[in-house]
């Protein structure tokens, strides 16, 4: 009988986690993205908001489940997103922005990390992109904003609909 109560309770616990997180990752596209985490400013993005940083234009070519995919996306900086947020970093640690992780999440659920250092201008300088436009078009279904990775061999990295990126430090 306890076990039965217990069952009981942890079903209803999964059920409300489920309802919650459905909440949160509500499904389909994105119209707004939360910069959260070890930032100085939390702020939400939407597209008129990215489009105030300065734009960048990339064409790629990429394999996505198989097909070869060659397009054209319009979009900001990720490390220019994050400038604008401001980063929180310790002048007293050594390179402190190699410590820095960004996870970047989609509507649902699909989840991508990205290293600080990766993208740092001074580091590896990679033009990681928040883009909002492709080949002269909005994103449609992936929603307003997705990840563009130059250069990676496969799409999955390119995050689409995303809804989140935090920035965390490394435990
Ligand atoms: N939110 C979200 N983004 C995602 C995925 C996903 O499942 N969810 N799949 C990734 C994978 S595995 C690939 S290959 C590309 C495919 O994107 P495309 O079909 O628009 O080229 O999207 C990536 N972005
Ligand atoms: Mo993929």
């Amino acid at each position: 009988m306890k076990m039965r109560v217990f069952g009981a309770a942890l079903l209803l616990l999964t059920m409300i986690g489920f309802s919650t997180l459905g909440e949160a990752l509500a499904s389909g596209p994105s119209t707004v993205l939360q910069v959260i985490g070890n930032v100085q400013k939390p702020t939400t993005f939407d597209i008129r908001k990215l489009q105030t940083l300065p734009v960048v234009n990339q064409d790629v070519t990429y394999f996505a489940a198989g097909s070869v995919v060659s397009q054209s996306f319009t979009g900001a900086l990720l490390w220019d997103l994050l400038q604008s947020v401001g980063i929180v970093l310790d002048p007293t640690i050594k390179n402190d922005i190699l410590h820095q992780i960004v996870i970047v999440t989609g509507s649902d659920g699909y989840e991508s990390v990205f290293g600080a250092g990766e993208i740092a201008p001074n580091f590896g300088g990679n033009q990681i992109i928040v883009a909002y436009g492709v080949n002269g078009q909005l994103l449609g279904s992936d929603g307003f904003a997705r990840i563009v990775a130059p250069g990676d061999k496969q799409g999955g990295r390119f995050v689409s609909n995303i809804v989140q990126i935090q920035v965390k430090n490394i435990p």
